[in-house]
């Protein structure tokens, strides 16, 4: 699939629910259809109109969606935060190959009921055969309520995720609650995420662009993640660890230095390592809120720090006060360039 920027926002369509499709269908079986003077056998071209007119609204509502979505589940990181707004355990792709799979039904009972109006006896016989046709419909498609409805709120969460271009470089600004990520984001980028002196501001992954020269960095503000595996982890900071681990060409990892940060710096340390783990890409860290603590502690913290990562910078800032800033932004972006086999 071509991975080119995807606005899921208007590429997916919501559902609709098993209460709109009884809706329209029993709209459409009460709308009076126009014929034209010359036209014989009025009753039954009228419900051999109704049947296409139902079955064009589940195509167009219902069968489109669910194919579209589909193909974008082709890409794994649209499949994982899909799946992270279902009820634990669900897959995403289960879901949309047995709602295809069901609704497939509704085009061959359409045909079906068709070719039996047109050659009904008489107006009883086609009203029965219309009645019979919208009943199995409507039963059909009620059977799968649930799947739709929970199916649908995987949507609206897709329809959340900001237009990213998978394919140029995606730059991820994780850490805990607090550390600073939305003030840093904020500072460098286009997007302004909240920043609040309360932890789980941020819910959404918030994607903003860096201008810096010619070149335009993608960079993302994520919710916080505590130092928990994965498996315990809750649906926002999952969100978190989807994005590290399947859009990110770096990491930078946000540290507050700060002596009384309410998660302690051992927790942010453990986080770190444990990312190490589970992250295949470079993880950059960076010392926020240097404004605050001693240069003793912003030592003291880069040491312990540089036993996690070893080789990798360490960058020390105050994205409150814009201090570092620009040597962090040399630094993505000329790590960037190499990785990616241009020269700096
Ligand atoms: N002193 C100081 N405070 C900061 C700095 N960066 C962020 N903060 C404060 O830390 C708190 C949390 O910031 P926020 O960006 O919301 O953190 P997030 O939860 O990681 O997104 C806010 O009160 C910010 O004003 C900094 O460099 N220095
Ligand atoms: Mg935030």
């Amino acid at each position: 699939m071509e991975e080119k920027t995807k606005c899921l926002n208007k590429v997916l369509r919501r559902l609709p629910k098993y209460s709109d499709v009884r809706e329209y269908v029993l709209r459409v079986s009460r709308e009076p259809i126009a014929l034209s003077r010359s036209v014989k056998k009025r009753a039954l071209v009228r419900y051999c109109r109704r049947v296409d007119r139902v079955y064009e609204y589940l195509a167009e509502n219902l069968l489109e969606p669910l194919r579209t979505l589909k193909k974008l589940l082709q890409v794994s990181f649209y499949s994982r935060i899909a799946s992270n707004a279902l009820a634990d355990g669900l897959v995403v792709d289960d879901l949309v190959g047995r709602l295809l799979g069901k609704l497939e039904v509704v085009k061959k009972l359409s045909r079906e009921y068709r070719s039996k109006i047109a050659v009904s006896f008489d107006v009883a016989e086609s009203r029965e055969l219309y009645r019979e046709y919208i009943g199995r419909v409507l039963s059909v498609v009620r059977r799968e309520s649930k799947y739709l409805e929970l199916l649908d709120r995987a949507i609206v969460e897709l329809k959340k995720t900001p237009c990213i271009d998978l394919s140029l470089p995606v730059v991820a600004v994780a850490g805990m609650p607090q550390v600073g990520k939305s003030t840093l984001v904020s500072t460098i980028s286009t997007a302004k995420p909240k920043s609040s002196p309360f932890p789980f501001t941020t819910k959404e992954i918030v994607l903003g662009h860096v201008n810096y020269g010619f070149i335009e960095l993608q960079i993302l503000d994520l919710p916080g993640i505590l130092d928990r595996p994965p498996d315990n982890m809750n649906e926002i900071e999952r969100k978190a660890f989807i994005v590290v681990t399947e859009v990110a060409d770096l990491v930078l990892f946000l540290v507050d230095p700060s002596e009384d940060f309410y998660y302690g710096f051992e927790s942010q340390l453990s986080l770190l390592k444990s990312l190490k783990q589970w992250v295949n890409v470079d993880i950059f860290v960076v010392i926020n809120k240097v404004d605050r603590v001693s240069p003793e502690r912003v030592d003291l913290v880069s040491r312990a720090v540089s036993e996690v990562v070893l080789n990798a910078p360490i960058l020390k800032i105050s994205a409150l006060k814009r201090e570092g800033i620009e040597e962090l932004v040399d630094t993505v972006v000329k790590y960037l360039k190499t990785s990616r086999g241009e020269s700096p």
